[in-house]
Formats: C-alpha cells, sequence, structure tokens
C-alpha cells in the first residue's frame, strides 16, 4: 500500500540549490517511490545558530510503500553522499532531508519523530508543504495554512525555478 510522504530538504553550504535539485533527483529514484510533485525552493534566515549562511529550503511529495524508518534510512544515506557531516545541533549543513510527514500517522522513538517536531514552528517547512497542497492538515487536524500564519516569519524570499527544471 503507498502512502502520500512529504519531505523538506535544506542547505546552506556549497551551493545551496544544486544540493536541492540534486537531491530531488535522487529523491525521485529511490525504489518503491514516486515523486509527485516538488516545491519552488526558498531562501531564509537561519533558525538557531545565527553565525551560518542563510539557508534554501524546499519540499517534495512522494508516494511510497516504503516504511517510515526504511525511508529515513534512504533520507540519511542521501545526506551522507551528499557530503554531509554532523558537527552542531541546528548548525550549517550540505543537506538536511527532514521526514516532515508520513500519511496520517504519528509515531516517535529514538530514530523517528512524524510529524517532524519543528514542523508547526517553521515558516520554511509549512509554506512549501502549502505549495504542494493548500488543504494538507497534520494528523492532529491543525491546518498547515493557519500554523503558516502563526509561526515564526524567517524572511521566506523565492528562488526562481532553477534552469532545467520545472
Ligand atoms: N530524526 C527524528 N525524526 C526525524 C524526522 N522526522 N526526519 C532523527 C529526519 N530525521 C529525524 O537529525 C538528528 C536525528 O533526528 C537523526 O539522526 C534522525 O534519526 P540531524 O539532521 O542529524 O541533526 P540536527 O541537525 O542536529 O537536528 P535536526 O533536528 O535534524 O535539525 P533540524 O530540525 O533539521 O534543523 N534554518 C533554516 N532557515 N532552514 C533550515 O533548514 N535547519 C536546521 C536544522 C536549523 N535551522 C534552519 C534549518
Ligand atoms: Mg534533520
Amino acid at each position: 500500500m503507498s502512502v502520500s510522504a512529504y519531505v523538506g530538504l535544506g542547505s546552506n553550504l556549497q551551493d545551496p540549490a544544486a544540493q536541492l535539485a540534486r537531491a530531488v533527483m535522487e529523491l525521485a529514484r529511490l525504489p518503491q517511490t514516486t515523486l509527485l510533485a516538488q516545491s519552488p525552493f526558498y531562501a531564509s534566515r537561519p533558525v538557531g545558530p545565527q553565525d551560518q549562511p542563510d539557508f534554501v529550503n524546499g519540499a517534495v511529495e512522494l508516494s511510497t510503500s516504503l516504511l517510515p524508518h526504511q525511508l529515513l534510512d534512504h533520507l540519511q544515506a542521501i545526506e551522507q553522499a551528499h557530503g554531509r557531516e554532523r558537527l552542531r545541533h541546528w548548525g550549517p549543513r550540505t543537506l538536511d532531508l527532514d521526514l516532515l510527514l508520513f500519511g496520517d500517522e504519528t509515531l516517535s522513538d529514538e530514530r523517528l519523530t512524524v510529524p517532524h517536531t519543528e514542523l508547526a514552528n517553521r515558516d520554511f517547512a509549512l509554506q512549501p508543504l502549502l505549495d504542494l497542497n493548500p488543504e494538507l492538515a497534520l494528523p492532529d487536524g491543525r491546518r498547515v495554512d493557519q500554523l503558516r500564519a502563526q509561526c515564526q516569519d524567517n524572511q521566506l524570499r523565492k528562488l526562481p525555478p532553477m534552469a532545467g527544471s520545472d
């Protein structure tokens, strides 16, 4: 059975928009998975430590028959392939892939919390989700458009589509 999963992408090192564009292609090639849609990319002020470059953020909608932890394994493998080093919590990174939503599922263990714990507080995750699906709601019923209207403003700036992308 396939589930609609939303993955948030973020980068603020080594040509962030290109990191995201490459990651989208890699997500499209995952087994048992189809890429349904890709959001625009946004530049955003860093949340957390301020002594780091601005981020580029986006999101994709996948249809997948992978289990949540199997999908997380693949996301982490893609992060590693992008030279991701875990140096500092909320610090700079070449690529961060967060599993934002997995169907209507709510789960939490030592490896994985879905919906992502910070989703409701982050315009750079909520806005791309809204672009993908304006009607989207969290499993607890909170609507993404309402959360987006209430959360902290990180000065999102929509980037022009990259050459060669839709
Ligand atoms: N993990 C648990 N749940 C999830 C999930 N739903 N998706 C675990 C992905 N991973 C999940 O993540 C640490 C652990 O979280 C993983 O091993 C996984 O098992 P990490 O990416 O290695 O470490 P981190 O960066 O220290 O923490 P975290 O919580 O991933 O950071 P965030 O929440 O991703 O925040 N500002 C802007 N403007 N844009 C950004 O994208 N990103 C961050 C990082 C900070 N500031 C930002 C941005
Ligand atoms: Mg992360």
